[in-house]
């Protein structure tokens, strides 16, 4: 049977990208999957301290995460949804795995190397944790045994090293102990920010206008997208590489409207063309408000529920919990720890 696993930081009320890139299609998985199949959903906060996090705002975000993970429809009886915090399985199968992993390996990382640019001649700003985040990504996954684990274009990188160090440890150990995940790539793009089409859309980036939350108002979302960048060539044409913000927002009509999302983006960009670039972002406007509302109407009443919340999140501790003993008490027993 399937074991699905993902996570999200609780870096901030999740936005439009977490939202197309992954947590819709966490969502489709819960609703289509088969009767044996299970789903786990973790609100990764170990990998959110990686960044200096104030803790009151670190609280506030994992609560508000957990309230959304409902609010989009994640059904917390059907899928284990749980701060990964509470499951200390995890770290200590990112113990072991780090003692395989090799550093050469985690340097090449792109977000490594992103989020360290500029930084190599001071090494002691450069964490360990955020140098070492893939091999706890890894546990996250391995620990439960997934076999699918669905994520945005940005983490396939991350993926294949969770493979590799599970193949690796296989072959070190001599058996098939760990498995090695599928990636499910999200049929949506990447989505790009509003301001800086060049860069994905991100909670932490510093302009609040570069991304639309899932918590945003219909005003909000009109006057972000009134305001995104767009180019000034002529007329209306689908094309990421010259126009990409233009094509960001045909993406977005793509993903949120339901008529277009039966047609391809160039064929959007054709019936669109002779409108003028205001109506166009209106139509993107209200489009991604239709799809918004619904979580957002679910997300006030939710995120008011202590209650609920709490239970919801002691119910997945405990799921999670049984679910990553099994893997560990293997993995021990296979290094000799038992
Ligand atoms: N812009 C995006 N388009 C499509 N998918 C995206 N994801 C993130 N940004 C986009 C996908 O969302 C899932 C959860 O992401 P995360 O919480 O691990 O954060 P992240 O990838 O580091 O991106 P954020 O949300 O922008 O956070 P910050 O700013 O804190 O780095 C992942 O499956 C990711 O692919």
């Amino acid at each position: 049977p399937k074991v699905i696993f993902s996570g999200i930081q609780p870096t901030g009320i999740p936005h439009l990208g977490n939202y197309l890139g992954a947590l819709k299609q966490w969502v489709k998985l819960q609703n289509e999957a088969a009767p044996d199949t299970t789903l786990i959903y973790s609100l990764v906060d170990l990998h959110a301290i990686t960044i200096q996090q104030d803790p009151d705002q670190l609280r506030k975000w994992r609560k508000e995460s957990f309230a959304m993970l409902l609010a989009i429809g994640l059904d917390p009886e059907r899928s284990t949804i749980f701060h990964q915090s509470h499951v200390p399985a995890h770290c200590e199968l990112m113990w072991i795995l780090s003692c395989q992993a090799s550093t050469g390996y985690l340097a090449r990382m792109t977000q490594w190397k992103e989020k360290t640019a500029g930084e190599k001649d001071n090494s002691a700003k450069l964490k360990l944790g955020l140098f070492s985040y893939p091999v706890l990504q890894a546990a996250d996954i391995l620990v439960h045994g997934a076999t699918h684990v669905p994520v945005g274009h940005d983490q396939a990188q991350h993926l294949e090293f969770s493979r590799q160090i599970a193949n690796g440890f296989n072959t070190v150990i001599g058996r098939n102990v760990l498995v090695a995940p599928e990636t499910l790539i999200s049929p949506a793009k990447r989505v790009m920010s509003l301001k800086d089409p060049s860069a994905k859309m991100s909670k932490s980036h510093k302009d609040a206008k570069s991304r639309i939350l899932l918590t945003d108002t219909e005003e909000e979302i009109g006057e972000k997208i009134k305001k995104a960048m767009t180019d000034s060539l002529d007329g209306i044409t689908y094309d990421p590489e010259r126009r990409p913000g233009l094509s960001n927002l045909i993406d977005l009509l793509h993903y949120t409207d339901e008529d277009a999302s039966k047609i391809d983006q160039v064929t959007i960009a054709k019936e669109l063309s002779g409108m003028p670039l205001r109506i166009i972002k209106e139509k993107v406007a209200t489009a991604v408000e239709s799809a918004i509302r619904p979580i957002r109407e679910r997300y006030q009443a939710l995120v008011e529920n202590d209650a609920l919340l709490n239970d919801a999140a002691a119910r997945g501790c405990e799921k999670a919990t049984e679910s990553a003993a099994k893997t560990l008490v293997k993995i021990k027993n296979a290094v000799g720890l038992s």
